[in-house]
């Protein structure tokens, strides 16, 4: 699709400007993008490759080289907007220290070699790892931000060719709970709501996200809606105060780190108590289900929790977590110690706001939408928090319908896409399937023309182990691509120890600039990166959107795909990617979709995301995508007179789980008497390899502060600006010290960024992770803090 400038201007013209009132200080323009729109040639369709939100983007070119960049009016997420990352998009392709050239290490040094020589030393690598060792010895570590075609093809090599599942996503840092809170209450991932939701609800509950700065246009979105009518509410529930906690928000609550799983329980307990529930949807469609306690934190080596059955392989039904079904009478049970005066004890939330936000979400003719990122899903009990908020919205039956909505909001532009529907997770096949369930084996292996035995039905290691693993020795090759580990994972310092401990360990990482990871690479791979190369990338609301290469990535840079299926050659894979004269990527799409039709997954044709402005959300039947799943009319899977159908559940009904309040891995205490939240902040893009090249980003945030609160500081002689040690049981970090500005921390709390490499707060974090889901808690940990 390409449209040229009169077009463009006519389209612009056509939507009427200025569509959603933003705050300005969020979306100044960098400067020089906007004069050098007024020169491009060319403009072509892409949505933004940052954040999860998926704004489509006009590209605008010229002599070969991204130029300008605009908000498409016709993207449904956006309507012409892009935030301030979405601007500086042009700028992150032309940072000066872009990889350009091969580069294996020698010593201390990286010397140039050709990309002959490189593919052939890594399938060297890799081959003899598996024949001295087995195919588990070989691992793959991939992306959120990764495409669909590369994350199929990556998959498709490992699983299919290499015949391991050691094949994981740094999504598995991101949303990993937010997935089994999927399949634990409905039996089937992903939202059953959309954005379209923000304009049709009255009630926004923010449960500790700051999508302010995270998911910009999103919230916008919010603010546009509170804007038109006093009648919306926002309630705001964070552990500190940010710019997700201003005006407009209408509810307040700051509460201690972790506590939410008392919040969530508490204001369940007042919705039964004062009859808010919805008796009759209850009846018809819910089930109560309690499971095991007592948990574990995931901390020590091949830790298992024994919940679900992951010893049995053969058996194994992912996050069936060894659970009971109860009544409705045990559930109330189960919640009467929940009173919003122990939730109060717990949280500091005072309990008559607690009161007063459970009664605005059980109020029977308010709708409501509850919003979460980090705060839920980086959480020990990630998975439960999760399902804590479903019971909200299923004990009113506030569900599966214009305006009534739970919606995890995902981070990375693909998380959902790649990671989640093309299952480049350790347990998971494409389409929803596990490699642990016989039937979805045999159906992968005839879509994949291999024997069935070549899939294996062991999951492989999940993210932690995988970097315990190769700690440990046991992992020998691991290729890193589009993530980068060894300044993202928690505890860090032991996993980057572990990575250059020599012996047998080869580390290929393919990268765009140089990282903390690189660092650590034995052989580097120089990529392309977004519209350098073709892809498609799923958003949160289920969007898949497609764009087509526009330039050629700098020096010899080759795109990611390119490099799978080349490895694939040289380990005599080959002929998984051989589809003849077809275009590569339409055929691995046109392949990969057969995966999820009929199951509630249909994805459109290659042909129409390519053609279509925006993209379109699954499942998409005969070319008409889906807003509302679950719901009769608006679910093509759910029939005439069945109402709502939770189907991914054998019954049809979701669960409403008996999850209790139990402690974090790790509290402040007299020795460590800080809690430790990390986060991010809107300038940059996690690591901020790709952020810090942008002058403008670079310059408003040049470096990460920890957030101390003003009263803390004082007691401690600490001013703005002093140099200030932070210090876990882990690691240590010194930085400067900033008591105020777009963030205040409570006392007791400090916070840190995490994308300044030379502020390694992940040499502070602790590893420990949800057992259900494996993903670990970034939000909390104990340290102490003090005046360099
Ligand atoms: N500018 C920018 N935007 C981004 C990204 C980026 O790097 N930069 N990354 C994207 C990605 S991948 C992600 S995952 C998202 C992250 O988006 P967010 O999760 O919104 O952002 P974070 O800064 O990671 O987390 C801060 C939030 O965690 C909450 N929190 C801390 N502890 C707790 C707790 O115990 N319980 C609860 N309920 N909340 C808690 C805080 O209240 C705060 O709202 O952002 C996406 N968008
Ligand atoms: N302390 C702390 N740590 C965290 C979190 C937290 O809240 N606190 N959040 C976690 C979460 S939610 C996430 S999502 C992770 C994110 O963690 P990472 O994925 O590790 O961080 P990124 O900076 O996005 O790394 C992407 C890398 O890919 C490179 N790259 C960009 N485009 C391309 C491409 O097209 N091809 C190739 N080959 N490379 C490319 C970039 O230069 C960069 O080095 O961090 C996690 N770590
Ligand atoms: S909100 Fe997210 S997707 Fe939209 S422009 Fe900003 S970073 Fe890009
Ligand atoms: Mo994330």
């Amino acid at each position: 699709m390409t449209l040229s400038r009169r077009e463009l201007l006519k389209t612009l013209a056509g939507t009427g400007a200025a569509v959603l009132t933003l705050p300005d200080a969020l979306f100044a323009i960098p400067e020089g993008v906007a004069e050098a729109a007024e020169t491009a040639e060319e403009w072509k369709k892409s949505p933004c490759r940052f954040c999860g939100v998926g704004c489509g983007a006009l590209v605008g070119l010229r002599q070969g080289k991204v130029v300008a960049v605009k908000g498409d009016p016709e993207a449904p997420v956006n309507r012409g907007l892009l935030c301030i990352k979405g601007y500086s998009l042009p700028k992150i392709l032309y940072g000066a220290d872009r990889y350009r050239v091969p580069l294996l290490r020698q010593g201390n040094k990286f010397v140039q070699i050709s990309w002959d020589q490189a593919l052939d030393i890594m399938a060297s690598k890799f081959k003899e790892a598996v024949q001295k060792h087995g195919p588990e010895s070989v691992a793959m570590y991939f992306s959120g931000q990764t495409t669909i075609f590369e994350g199929y093809a990556i998959n498709k090599l490992m699983k299919a060719g290499i015949g391991s599942n050691n094949i994981e996503s740094n999504a598995r840092l991101c949303m990993a709970s937010a997935v089994t809170g999927f399949y634990s209450t409905f039996g089937m991932d992903e939202p059953m709501g959309c954005y379209d939701d923000f304009e049709l609800t009255d009630t926004f509950f923010i449960w500790g996200s700051n999508f302010a700065e995270m998911h910009p246009i999103l919230y916008s979105r919010m603010m546009e809606r509170k804007h038109q009518d006093p009648n919306v509410k926002i309630v705001s529930l964070q552990t500190y105060l940010n710019r997700s906690t201003d005006e407009p928000a209408d509810v307040v609550a700051i509460f201690k780190p972790h506590s939410d799983l008392a919040i969530a329980n508490a204001m369940a307990h007042v919705i039964v108590k004062e009859g808010l529930t919805n008796g009759s949807f209850i009846q018809k469609y819910v089930t109560f289900k309690k499971g095991l306690t007592g948990i574990g934190y995931g901390v020590e080596d091949n830790f298992e929790y024994g919940g679900a059955s992951e010893s049995n392989w053969t058996t194994y039904r992912p996050f069936a977590d060894k659970a009971h079904t109860i009544s409705i009478e045990e559930y109330k049970a189960f919640l009467e110690p929940y009173t919003p005066e122990y939730a109060e004890k717990l949280s500091g939330v005072p309990a008559d706001t607690i009161r007063q936000i459970a009664r605005l979400l059980g109020e029977p003719k308010r709708k409501a939408v509850s919003c979460w990122t980090m705060g839920f899903n980086q959480h020990v009990r990630g998975t439960w928090i999760n399902n804590l908020v479903y019971n909200l919205h299923l004990l009113t039956g506030k569900i599966a319908e214009p305006g009534n909505s739970p919606l995890s909001l995902t981070g990375q532009p693909s998380a959902c896409g790649t990671t989640r529907e093309v299952g480049v997770l350790s347990h998971a096949l494409p389409g929803g399937m596990f490699v642990a369930n016989p039937e979805h084996r045999k159906k992968a292996a005839h879509i994949w023309n291999v024997p069935v035995e070549r899939i294996s039905s062991r999951p492989g290691y999940h993210t932690m182990e995988m970097f315990r693993a190769l700690d440990r020795g046991d992992i020998k090759v691991i290729w890193i691509n589009t993530t980068n580990p060894f300044q993202t994972l928690p505890h860090v310092g032991r996993y980057r120890r572990g990575a250059r401990k020599g012996g047998e360990r080869f580390i290929v990482v393919s990268d765009v600039y140089p990282s903390e990871t690189a660092r650590h690479a034995d052989l580097i791979l120089p990529s392309a990166m977004w519209v350098e190369k073709e892809g498609m990338f799923g958003n949160t609301e289920r969007r898949t959107q497609h764009w087509f290469k526009m330039v050629d990535p700098p020096g010899q840079a080759r795109d990611d795909l390119w490099q799978i299926v080349e490895l694939a050659k040289r380990l005599g894979s080959g002929n998984l990617f051989d589809y003849g004269e077809e275009p590569l990527q339409k055929a691995l799409f046109e392949e990969y979709r057969k995966f999820g039709q009929g199951s509630g997954k249909d994805l459109a044709s290659y042909d129409l995301y390519a053609k279509v402005r925006g993209g379109l959300r699954w499942p998409v039947v005969e070319g008409k995508e889906t807003r509302w799943r679950y719901r009769e009319g608006f679910d093509p899977y759910v029939k005439k007179g069945e109402g709502v159908r939770f189907y991914g559940q054998p019954d049809g009904r979701a669960v409403i789980w008996a999850r209790p309040y139990e402690p974090p891995a790790e509290q402040p205490d007299e020795q460590y008497p800080f809690w430790l939240t990390t986060g991010r902040v809107l300038e940059h893009w996690h690591t901020g390899t790709i952020t810090r090249r942008v002058l403008e980003l670079h310059r408003a945030v040049p470096f990460a502060p920890v957030w101390i609160n003003p009263e803390d500081a004082g007691v401690l002689g600490i001013k703005v600006g002093d140099q200030v040690r932070v210090r876990s049981r882990r690691g240590e970090i010194i930085t400067t010290a900033q008591l105020g500005g777009r963030n205040t921390v409570p006392k007791g709390v400090v916070f840190v960024p995490f994308f300044d490499e030379n502020v390694l707060i992940n040499l502070v974090t602790l590893d420990a992770y949800d057992p259900i889901s494996k993903q670990p808690d970034y939000k909390k940990c104990a340290v102490r803090i003090e005046k360099v």
